[in-house]
């Protein structure tokens, strides 16, 4: 009887032990962003709460970030897009609706930034950060007054300017001189911006997107059109560098964060959104990238200083936005694609 029961035990122990001993396969989160946008410090804080490992890949535009997911082969869990490219993902059903009961901390984002025009209802898309794409100009160098796009894509600064490496960005500028809606991308409006993008691309010395600010910090350049966080970066360590809103159009951009249809870690992404909308994560975003921040929360813990900044916060109200334009997106890749082959 007693070898029949320690068998049994034996036996037991045999088929239970193993499952005690395996440790359930570490959930993933697979996060598709803009590069110099999450500090290292927030997603490995949120990695250490939840044991969630995040794999981040990095791109530099919507339209990169855009083509990768139509190609379906990633499974992203999470991606980052402004605006207008969530307008673009919901207009082609490719974002997965929000469980908002998940992200409780969505209350802590100002009202102004809740239920943009380009998600009615917000149900697909959380902002993240938002800013301006402006002219950042180093005072110590440039003596002229700067006011908008004409002012800097001059032939005496020619190999001077770092640009943001966008398409849609640079076209907008071209549209804003000549008075021509940057929504209304046709082939007419493109012709028209053509002669001035010929004219400013060979005066450009850096065309990037991921840190448009290094070429300005270390003096190869003397002014550029860079978005707002890389001018408020260098307006932290130097304040010289001055902040300018184009007078001929500045358009604000919303960065979001979506869900993408079919996502295999949906409520990994859901707790990573209520996590970084937590006012004290939100400000380690504020404090290594320095856009304007949309949580209202965390914008109490920022410094004097950090609200201070032209470049973060500036004080204007007249702000144009990116719509989703269709077709016209590929009418700009062709066009800038062109005229890149010329230089
Ligand atoms: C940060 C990217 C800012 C995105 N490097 C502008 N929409």
């Amino acid at each position: 009887m007693k070898r029949i029961v320690s068998t049994c035990v034996l036996l037991g122990l045999l088929l239970v032990l193993p499952s005690c001993h395996r440790k359930p396969a570490a959930e993933s989160l697979n996060l598709f962003a803009w590069s110099q946008y999450i500090p290292q410090e927030v997603i490995d804080g949120f990695t250490r709460e939840t044991g969630i490992k995040v794999n981040y890949e990095q791109y530099d535009s919507n339209e990169a970030m855009i083509t990768k997911l139509s190609q379906g082969s990633s499974r992203y869990d999470l991606v980052q897009p402004s605006e207008y490219a969530v307008e673009n993902l919901i207009h082609r059903n490719m974002l997965e609706p929000l469980d908002f009961s998940l992200i409780p901390n969505v209350k802590n984002l100002d009202p102004q930034f809740r239920d943009l025009p380009y998600d009615p209802g917000q149900k697909y898309s959380v902002p993240y950060m938002t800013g301006t794409t402006g002219i950042v100009v180093n005072t110590d160098k440039i003596k002229d007054p700067i006011r908008g796009y004409r002012d800097v894509f001059q032939e005496k600064y020619k190999k001077r300017i770092a640009c943001v490496d966008d398409n849609r960005e640079i076209v907008s500028f071209a549209l804003d001189v000549l008075k021509i809606p940057i929504n209304e991308v046709t082939p007419e409006n493109l012709a028209k911006a053509r002669p001035l993008l010929a004219q400013w691309m060979p005066l450009v010395r850096v065309f990037n997107s991921d840190d448009t600010k290094r070429p300005l910090a270390e003096g190869d350049c003397d002014l550029g059109v860079v978005f707002c966080g890389d001018a408020a970066s260098l307006y932290e360590t130097n304040h010289a560098f001055k902040y300018i809103l184009p007078e001929e159009g500045t358009h604000q951009f919303i960065d979001n964060l979506c869900v993408p249809k079919g996502a295999e870690h949906k409520e990994a992404a859901e707790k990573f959104i209520n996590y970084i909308l937590r006012p004290e994560v939100s400000k380690i975003i504020s404090d290594k990238f320095p856009y304007t921040n949309p949580n209202a929360e965390a914008r109490k813990l920022l410094t004097p200083a950090q609200l201070a900044n032209p470049a973060s916060y500036p004080k204007t109200d007249h702000l144009e936005v990116f719509h989703d334009i269709g077709p016209g997106t590929k009418l700009i890749g062709e066009l800038m694609s062109e005229l890149r082959s010329k230089e």
